[in-house]
């Protein structure tokens, strides 16, 4: 089997997607996720520009090769922008693998660990009574796990909050929005937060917090240490992604779990938190993280420590992402937990899925391969659309971590 060609879709139902279609000499075609959210073009350019001409004329059933041709055999590896681009052509060629065995993605990643996959909601309230409501509606769907954010006494916006009652999108038209934050007032409010929220609910729901990469190593320690009556599932980027040595702060002085990695793009920024064991979830993505061929490895790595999978799914990863990850979670033993923002309906005029929400649970069905598929024309009426994640400003003005 061969490819004869590739192409880089960049489309914009509701929010901006690229994803890579690679065809085959045999009539089998492979999707696969390259979004960087507000970084679209930069991956599209670096697959057409620069991997696509490779590819032609290479057997797609060769995924190992062909990863370490884009990562190892590259001089400028790593990075967001070309390992977006390594993941989606890892995802389409295994994409065209399984299809061309008819068979789905998950058998030839190990069969079926699992039936469902364990997923978890989002609950943003403009402040802490709107929260409790909304959390309460996430169970009522059938939610067992939700992820609790809510607007800070004092602060216009927070991450994680929508505006109005629109869905959560960070991504804001245009140039960046500037936020600003105040580390303190979210330190005093979050512990009250959450003795409330678990309160309402009881010990039955898993809870999970996402603070943002905006804590410093101490002060995550601090809130680490005092959400612990309240069990959390997980705290997730408690500090920022590049400091690893800060994880181990916050270990020597809680026990609640914690959950890093969403913007990881190597098997590099996990090693010293996973054999340290400085860390409980590894949240590094197949489409930022370097496809299936990558994230395999890291899971198989984790696994030795006792660490779990949990990975990013936010509305900024395209269904092709998450429908690759529920092979993916299908397949392995250490699978955790599996974030879960649905997408708008306008986005499945252009993508179909092959996945369901019951009970607390995504269920991906039998078709063969990813089981995803683009509708062209559709994607063709909804043209990219610049749109940036904002940055954040301490109250002083101070540039601070978004
Ligand atoms: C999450 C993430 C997202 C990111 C977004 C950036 O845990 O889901 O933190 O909300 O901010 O995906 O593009
Ligand atoms: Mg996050």
């Amino acid at each position: 089997m061969k490819i004869i060609s590739a192409k880089v879709i960049v489309c914009c139902p509701g929010r901006n997607f690229v994803t890579l279609k690679i065809s085959t000499d045999q009539g089998f075609y492979g999707l696969g996720d390259a979004t960087l959210n507000g970084r679209e073009k930069a991956v599209a350019t670096y697959l057409d520009e620069y991997c696509i001409p490779a590819l032609i004329g290479r057997d797609p059933r060769n995924t190992e090769d062909i990863w370490h041709y884009f990562y190892r055999g590259v001089y400028w590896k790593r990075g967001a922008v070309t390992m977006a681009a390594v993941s989606a052509i890892d995802m389409a060629l295994w994409d065209i693998k399984a299809k061309a065995l008819n068979t789905p993605l998950y058998n030839i990643l190990g069969g079926k660990s699992r039936d469902r996959i364990l997923v978890y909601a989002h609950a943003n309230g403009k402040n802490l009574d709107d929260t409790i409501e909304k959390a309460g509606l996430e169970k009522e769907k059938g939610f067992r796990a939700i992820r609790i954010q809510s607007g800070i006494p004092g602060l216009d916006h927070t991450y994680g909050v929508s505006e109005g009652n629109k869905p959560y999108e960070p991504a804001q038209q245009g140039l960046p929005r500037e936020d600003s934050w105040d580390t303190s007032k979210y330190l005093n409010f979050v512990p009250e937060l959450f003795a409330k929220v678990r309160k309402a609910f009881g010990e039955e729901i898993h809870l999970l917090h996402d603070v943002h990469h905006r804590c410093t190593p101490v002060e995550a320690a601090r809130l680490a240490r005092e959400l612990e009556p309240f069990h959390l599932f997980w705290l997730e980027d408690p500090v920022t992604g590049e400091l690893q040595e800060g994880l181990r702060l916050i270990r020597q002085h809680s026990v609640t779990p914690v959950a890093i990695g969403e913007v990881f793009n190597s098997i590099y920024d996990y090693t010293t938190l996973i054999t340290e064991q400085l860390i409980d979830y590894i949240r590094m993505p197949l489409v930022h993280g370097g496809g299936i061929t990558h994230l395999m490895k890291v899971a198989a790595m984790a696994s030795v420590y006792h660490i779990h999978t949990g990975f990013h799914g936010a509305t900024d990863l395209s269904p092709v992402n998450l429908a690759a990850t529920l092979h993916f979670n299908t397949a392995i033993n250490n699978f955790g937990i599996q974030e879960y923002m649905p997408h708008q309906e306008i986005v499945h005029e252009v993508f179909t899925v092959n996945y369901q929400f019951r009970q607390g649970y995504l269920y991906i069905d039998d078709s063969p391969g990813i089981g995803v598929d683009i509708d062209e024309k559709a994607a063709a009426k909804y043209p990219y659309s610049m749109a940036c994640l904002p940055v954040n400003r301490k109250s002083d003005g101070t540039m601070f971590y978004w």
